[in-house]
């Protein structure tokens, strides 16, 4: 008798413990669908805040991605982080929005740039026509002065060459300039896509990921 208490009282605390184990992290308000997500950086490193995001399969949601830093910031979702020849995080073998990018909805903050596939594909504040990469590359846009020291004529080290290395990994990012304002991305979030992710800046040949600005972002079945 006292064995069989002790049995249930066992079943009973590890049901307990499975149920405080399911997915812990930050979901979208039930209401309006969104969930900020802060990318911030200073002296003592850089992240994201929240770290963990919890969306559900099936659910709509905004993501409210805003640069608090004082760094051009990316973020991307996936699985599987590819590393270069160097060791260097260098963007995700899966991505996250693979196959439903024209279901994703996005409204760049001024400044901040959508790219697919290292593809400049919208820029905030700008329509996009004919030649970016010599668009940019005259363009001299106004994000503040306060920004990283890119002189109109070092081309070589400067904005271009950035650019150049921002471009390098495959699939979906937003590249959040410093200063850029507020973006949103907005998807159904497909049944398909249910398991555990990580949000990710690989900016600065990855030695954002490697300082800290990663975060889990796990989907879960309806
Ligand atoms: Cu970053």
């Amino acid at each position: 008798m006292r064995n069989r208490t002790l049995w249930l009282s066992l079943i009973v605390l590890a049901a307990l413990l499975l149920a405080a184990c399911g997915p812990s992290g930050v979901t979208p308000d039930p209401e309006s669908g969104q969930l900020t997500i802060v990318q911030q950086d200073d002296d003592e490193g850089m992240n994201f805040e929240p770290e963990s995001v919890v969306l559900t399969a099936g659910q709509t949601v905004t993501i409210v991605l805003e640069n608090h830093g004082t760094k051009d910031h990316e973020f991307m979702i996936g699985q599987n982080v590819i590393y270069d020849d160097t060791g260097a995080p260098n963007g995700f073998e899966v991505d996250f929005f693979e196959g439903i990018e024209d279901q994703v909805e996005v409204d760049l903050g001024e400044g901040a740039m959508l790219m697919i596939d290292s593809e400049t594909v919208a820029m905030g504040g700008m329509e996009m026509e004919g030649d970016m990469e010599g668009d940019m590359a005259e363009d001299d846009h106004d994000d503040g002065e306060d920004d990283h020291d890119e002189g109109e004529d070092d081309h070589d080290e400067g904005e271009e060459a950035g650019m150049e290395m921002h471009m390098d990994h495959d699939g979906w990012m937003v590249m959040d300039a410093a200063g850029s304002g507020t973006t949103t991305i907005t998807f159904t979030v497909p049944e398909d896509r249910t398991g555990e992710w990580e949000m990710a800046c690989f900016e600065d040949d990855g030695t954002h990921y490697e300082d800290g600005m990663r975060g889990t972002l796990v989907v879960q079945a309806q």
